[in-house]
């Protein structure tokens, strides 16, 4: 496939780099990746054995040293070339991305230019890693605070965003002047390992150490582990189920250690009853189906008023039914496969919970088969109506199933049931009502991280803070300042006069 040779992948492949020196270890056998697309295998890993993993955070300690005292923008400017090197690579990662974990085209490509913008961004902030200056209480006496980079930050990264999300972290933690040692997910290793390849043009061609920009493809037990235990990581950032993280968390916490968390999300968005259906239908399906439901952001609940409860359920019942599933890579398919045989698994014993609890599929619930289905991983996208009591509904499951919950008092009622849920990512609110809209982003309004108006759940953009509270984690990563998390906040005060004034006016005389 002429995309795997441009990107450099070839049929067996290291997993473990810190820049040039490529290793793997094959004691622990090879991983094979396999396309959800085909089910066919597309090529094979070197997983890093636990002395792998030690001299691979060694080397990262010891690139610190080096990048913490390169100037900021000077750090920027390496940044901006691979923002240069990912818009060359854009067509050919876009594609692996499509092929590897299964979204659309147009979904891999959008996930490359996420990387080509957080690069942009990263570029500006470079050079804006501002602290404060306070007035201070004592004569000549200068009070300011400044940051300082934190050390190796590990970044843990799911399949279902293998390139963007460590894009958010790793671009933002390199200008703030952090190493970064990498841990994608087994299930789509290639995209690092291409993405690896390409970040390494840039250093070698600056001339940098090996170290700075590191990837370990390992297993959760013989990596992950070791990652959230090390001392010497100061930050570990982890995007995964609500599982995961709160095992990460325990295990980042009982060292004293920073975690940025982004969890599992239960996003609803809330149809009222001016709501525009023209943008809101669109709306729901695309981020209902979109990556086939395996977006932290999905929109998996829709909270639908009594009055236009029976118009949107037809329009969506329509909608679904001129959705085309099939290849990612043909670009008339609106969704693909889900990742593996056991995402399929986990989408029939969801069905299966929701008709014990009483849930009413109305569209779909199929697993399909034969001719182009043949990888076993695509599945019909669903339609239940549902209270948001139920177990089910409660929980996040990774697949294209939409709720269907209706309300039939006042928007504080529909505000209510979407903030009943222990996650608390992503929310919006279709309305033309201004009281309404203010209400729901008011601080008695969506619990969310997140919270968008006349707009999807999904898609956000990378200039906002991204992150979710509650069970999502409350980490922040990507735009606005979630930079500081990066780094270590330092108060200055500096007495530049010839006595000795205390804080509080407190007098001690000897
Ligand atoms: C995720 O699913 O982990 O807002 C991230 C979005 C994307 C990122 C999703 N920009 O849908």
């Amino acid at each position: 496939m002429q995309f795997l040779k441009e990107l450099a992948i070839d049929a067996h492949n290291y997993g473990v780099s810190t820049g040039k020196n490529w290793h793997g270890s094959k004691q622990n056998g090879e991983l094979e990746v396999f396309s959800p697309v085909d089910g066919k295998i597309i090529a094979s890993v070197y997983p890093a054995s636990a002395e792998e993993y030690g001299d691979t955070v060694k080397q990262a300690a010891t690139a610190f040293n080096v990048w913490r005292l390169t100037p900021a923008p000077q750090r920027g400017e390496v940044i901006r070339q691979i923002g240069e090197e990912l818009r060359l690579s854009k067509n050919a990662l876009g594609t692996l991305i499509s092929y590897e974990m299964g979204k659309s085209l147009q979904e891999g490509l959008g996930e490359v230019q996420e990387m080509i913008d957080i690069c942009d961004f990263a570029v500006g902030q470079s050079r804006q890693l501002y602290g404060f200056t306070m007035a201070s209480e004592r004569q000549e006496h200068r009070l300011y605070d400044q940051y300082h980079p934190l050390g190796v930050v590990g970044v843990i990264t799911a399949f279902n965003f293998p390139a963007a999300v460590w894009s958010w972290n790793a671009m933002i933690g390199a200008v703030c002047g952090n190493t970064l040692v990498w841990k994608p997910s087994s299930k789509t290793p290639l995209t690092a390992i291409a993405i690896q390849k390409i970040i390494t043009k840039v250093t070698t061609a600056n001339d940098l150490p090996e170290g700075i920009f590191n990837i370990i493809v390992g297993s959760g037990a013989e990596v992950g582990e070791r990652l959230l235990a090390d001392k010497r990581i100061g930050l570990v950032s982890v995007t995964g189920s609500t599982k995961v993280g709160r095992h990460a968390a325990k295990v980042v916490a009982a060292r004293l250690g920073k975690c940025i968390l982004e969890l599992g999300g239960n996003n609803a968005v809330i149809v009222t009853e001016s709501a525009n259906l023209q943008t809101a239908i669109p709306a729901v399906v695309f981020s209902a189906v979109g990556t086939a439901g395996q977006r932290c952001t999905t929109t998996r609940r829709v909270i639908i008023h009594d009055a236009v409860y029976d118009t949107v359920k037809e329009a969506l019942l329509k909608a679904y039914a001129s959705l085309r599933i099939g290849s990612p890579l043909e670009e008339k398919n609106h969704m693909g496969p889900l990742i593996d045989i056991n995402a399929v698994k986990e989408y029939e014993q969801a069905l299966q919970t929701l008709q014990e609890q009483s849930g009413k599929v109305i569209f779909g619930g199929n697993v399909l088969s034969g001719g182009e289905f043949l990888s076993g991983c695509y599945v019909e996208p669903v339609l239940a109506e549902v209270e948001n009591k139920y177990e089910i509904v409660q929980q996040e499951t990774f697949a294209p199933i939409l709720y269907l919950i209706r309300y039939s008092g006042s928007v504080e009622e529909a505000i209510a049931l979407q903030n009943d849920v222990t996650q608390g990512l992503s929310s919006s609110i279709f309305t033309e009502n201004l009281r309404e809209a203010e209400l729901f982003l008011s601080a008695s309004g969506s619990d969310c991280g997140l919270a968008n108006v006349n707009m999807g759940t999904s898609g956000a953009e990378i200039g906002g803070a991204f992150g979710g509270e509650k069970e999502t984690g409350g980490g922040r990563e990507s735009g606005s300042d979630a930079w500081k998390a990066y780094m270590r906040r330092q108060t200055v005060t500096i007495n530049y006069g010839t006595t000795l004034p205390l804080a509080q006016g407190i007098k001690f005389e000897i």
